[in-house]
């Protein structure tokens, strides 16, 4: 029998001897959001370890979650709010006034300027995503169309190709697949599905499959591969032109397949009857033997899957390099079978694809609006634009873009450029510094949570958390601070929201019937529909899971988009009943819950394309093909000659979710990585300071000498370099930020995204 027990501000399960238990939660370190249960002493996370019971982990972990008592209970985490006197200090206010004033503030920027200058970034981060559903409220009420997060500067690119080719959003079965490929991926240490370095052993131990890498350095994902395939910087686009290549002139595409679910494919098969594969081959640096080999491997198998990630998409060609992999999958026949890419359900879709092939163009900078969103490296150019239209404030929710987006000096910058910056965040970090107000938000893991990372086919699922701990004192969940945001801007009103509650009071249904009507009278009432929701329908969720009453409308949703596929995951009844009982179902679970069940079969129902066919064949995508024999490999010159990647996944990195540099086990300050041959080039060894140059700046940093890297490429992790204030003073910092070394005008020409993995640097010992 398990009881709620009280103590000195926290809340925690017991057994009748008030004896704690662990509580069910997730890590929230990367995207993978493993099942964990926590053991606490007080607030303190005593104990971590795997949930057996969690639908998609089963009990994995990784060396992390154990360390997650860092991100809860690091020194410094914000216990009210703060406003910027113009001497740079910073004071404290009351909730009150500091709602009053960030909502005066905000209001005052339209009215000044008229609205659409205010631009809201993040909204969420790899284990929250909660937060965005209310920040799409706060950008209704205050008509802010412009938006952006982290996604922008790495899968736009992937998005510009998937919304052409696909409609949606695609992902590989690894489990499954008879050929793995990791292309600019290290999922030992990145992660990226679930149970991933199980899968990656059975792959490697499994003589019937094969795991393919494509990096520049030999990974620890490299170390498990059947084939690792070791490219130059800049060489990716080279060497999948010349697996297509092969592919093609060896006539091992899928022709039958491809006739019956693939437009456009004679072009596209046209283009790579004439590429040069002894010459493509020799530019990524990789032996033809090689590339001929994978190629006809890649050929042969029933099922591959493909994962991209930053190692191609922070680099050269990296649109054209998104579609030339997605060309591999589709010529040999790989979608739509188990083991090969497909696309997915989502309770709520991290993208939309309604504008591929017309996407907006951002008024101020002219780049490409690609889902919606400014592409990263170009916002703080436009902020500090004399155009007209540009922004003129910011929001920045669960995000720390000073730090995590290209050229940080840029970025402050713009931020003093605004009339006014509001930041939402637990700790006082890079971001936080620069802003003229700083909202103190409760952790994860006090208040209802879940991400919409899951990316399961043909079962997908979704992890509902509920707090563990009460909010720190001081702090307001997300939800709570948008709903008196909304009231205070007075876009609802208490008269508003009355009948509504009472309506939730009764039931869900009456309340669905309510809402409709409210909304069919009032629009925006509609586009303030999260705080909507959790003003009427949280008081009648269990005590902390208020924050999640929006997952509401993403069940009903669900649910009249996938009637049948809902139904087959145990969720009953039809219409508005389904999907109350799919929102009772994530509610209830403490160990996540499967919301779809497909047929393997159904893969093409899920495309968006008008004929639910796949559209291989894209224009620029063929142009860029036939000039990629003039484009250079390496983009370096001979004052900057070594390629610089900036910011690489380690054992010990979380992007920049955890500030205490006492969390990491291993590599403390965060080494740069460099060949021997390079360190001797300097005469420096393992542990020596090495100085990196960049055009965007300069940085010392320890070395550490690796025969893992190539010569002429070195790299730095990501996620250091951040400030720590253990006693509540000046913070101290831990290794090198890496964008103190990049620029914003080196990105993609298409989707805007950062060359972070290719920047030019040359070294100096110091
Ligand atoms: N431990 C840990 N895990 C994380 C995160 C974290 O901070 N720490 N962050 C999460 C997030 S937000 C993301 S987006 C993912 C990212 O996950 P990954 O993309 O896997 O991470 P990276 O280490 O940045 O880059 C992957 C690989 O690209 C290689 N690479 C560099 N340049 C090139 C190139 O030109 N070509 C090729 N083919 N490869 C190249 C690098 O050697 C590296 O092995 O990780 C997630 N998981
Ligand atoms: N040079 C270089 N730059 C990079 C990368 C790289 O490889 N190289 N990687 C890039 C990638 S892929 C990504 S995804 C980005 C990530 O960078 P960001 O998008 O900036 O995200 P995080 O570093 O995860 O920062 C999350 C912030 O959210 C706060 N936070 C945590 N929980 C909560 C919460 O519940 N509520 C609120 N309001 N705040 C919370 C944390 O304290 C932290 O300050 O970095 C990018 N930057
Ligand atoms: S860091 Fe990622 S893979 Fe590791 S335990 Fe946390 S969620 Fe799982
Ligand atoms: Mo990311």
């Amino acid at each position: 029998m398990i009881q709620v027990c009280h103590d000195r501000g926290r809340v925690y399960a017991c057994d009748m001897s008030n004896t704690p238990v662990w509580h069910k939660t997730v890590c929230i370190l990367c995207s993978n959001n493993c099942g964990v249960e926590v053991r606490l002493d007080d607030r303190r996370f005593e104990r971590v370890r795997g949930n057996k019971a969690h639908v998609a982990s089963k009990g994995y972990t990784c060396e992390k979650a154990l360390r997650l008592d860092h991100y809860q209970n690091a020194a410094g985490r914000l216990t009210s709010p703060l406003k910027k006197l113009p001497d740079g200090s910073f004071i404290e206010l009351d909730w009150d006034t500091a709602i009053e004033e960030v909502a005066a503030a905000l209001v005052s920027v339209n009215d000044t300027y008229g609205t659409g200058k205010i631009l809201y970034y993040g909204g969420g981060g790899q284990g929250n995503h909660l937060g965005g559903t209310y920040g799409t409220g706060l950008r209704n009420a205050l008509g802010i169309t412009r938006k952006s997060n982290a996604l922008a500067q790495e899968k736009t690119g992937e998005a510009w190709v998937e919304g052409r080719m696909y409609g949606t959003h695609t992902h590989g079965e690894f489990a499954e697949a008879e050929v793995s490929i990791f292309l600019g991926k290290n999922p030992w240490h990145s992660h990226g599905f679930d149970e991933t370095r199980r899968v990656l052993k059975e792959i490697a131990a499994d003589d019937a499959r094969s795991m393919i890498v494509i990096d520049v350095r030999r990974t620890e994902t490299a170390d498990l591969a059947d084939h690792f395939v070791q490219v130059v910087p800049g060489g990716d686009a080279f060497l999948l032109a010349a697996i297509l290549g092969v592919i093609v002139q060896e006539g091992l595409t899928a022709d039958d397949w491809i006739a019956e679910n693939v437009v456009g494919a004679p072009e596209v098969i046209a283009a790579f009857s004439d590429v040069d594969v002894d010459d493509f081959s020799r530019r990524a640096g990789v032996a033809v033997d090689t590339v001929r080999s994978v190629a006809r491997r890649i050929a042969g198998a029933s099922s591959v899957a493909i994962y991209e990630d930053l190692g191609v998409e922070m680099a050269p060609n990296s649109t054209l390099i998104s579609w030339l992999q997605r060309v591999i999958t589709t010529l040999v026949g790989s979608y739509g079978v188990e083991g090969g890419m497909s696309a997915h359900t989502a309770l709520v879709p991290l993208f939309t694809y309604g504008a591929a092939g017309k996407e907006p163009v951002d008024p101020v900078t002219g780049g490409a609006v690609i889902s919606g969103m400014i592409p990263c490296n170009e916002i703080a150019d436009g902020i500090l634009s004399d155009h007209p239209d540009r922004s003129r404030a910011m929001v920045i929710e669960s995000a720390n873009p000073v730090h995590s987006l290209a050229e940080s000096s840029k970025f402050r910058a713009a931020m003093d450029a605004c009339d006014v910056t509001v930041v939402v965040d637990l700790y006082m970090t890079e971001t936080a510094r620069e802003a003229d107000f700083v909202l103190p938000a409760s952790s994860q893991y006090e208040k209802a949570e879940m991400t919409f990372f899951a990316m399961g086919f043909p079962e997908n699922t979704a992890t509902l958390r509920a707090p563990i701990l009460e909010p720190l004192e001081g702090t307001l969940p997300e939800a709570e601070i948008h709903r008196r945001l909304a009231l205070a801007i007075g876009v609802v009103t208490e008269e508003d929201l009355e009948p509504l509650r009472a309506a939730a009071a009764e039931s869900l249904t009456d309340f669905a019937d309510a809402f409709m009507g409210a909304a069919a009278s009032n629009p925006a009432l509609a586009g303030m529909g999260a705080v909507v929701l959790y003003d009427a329908i949280g008081p009648t969720l269990p005590e902390g899971m208020a924050g999640a009453a929006p997952m509401w409308f993403s069940c009903q949703q669900l649910a009249m988009r996938y009637p049948d596929a809902v139904r087959a995951a145990g969720h009953v009844g039809d219409g508005v009943e389904l999907g109350n009982s799919l929102f009772a179902a994530l509610i209830e679970s403490r160990d996540g819950i499967v919301i779809t069940k497909h047929e393997i079969g159904d893969s093409f129902d899920l495309l968006r394309t008008s004929d639910q066919k796949i559209h291989v064949a894209i224009p620029e995508m063929l142009d860029a093909l036939a000039g990629l024999a003039d484009e250079p490999t390496r983009h370096t010159t001979d004052e900057f000659p070594i390629v610089l990647s900036a910011g690489e996944r380690r054992s010990f990195t979380a992007n920049t979710i955890m500030r205490d540099p006492a969390w990491r086990k291993k590599d403390p300050e965060g080494a740069l990585r460099l060949s021997p041959a390079d360190a001797a080039a300097i005469g420096a060894q393992t542990g020596d300071r090495i100085r990196v140059v960049t055009p965007g700046g300069s940085a010392v940093a320890v070395a550490e000498v690796s025969d893992t890297m190539q010569d002429g490429h070195v790299a730095l992790p990501n996620g250091l370099g951040l400030g720590h204030a253990p006693a509540g003073g000046e913070p101290e910092l831990t290794g090198v930020a890496p964008n103190e070394l990049t620029t914003t005008d080196w990105r993609d020409p298409i989707a805007g995204t950062p060359w972070h993995k290719h920047v030019p640097a040359r070294l100096e010992r110091v």
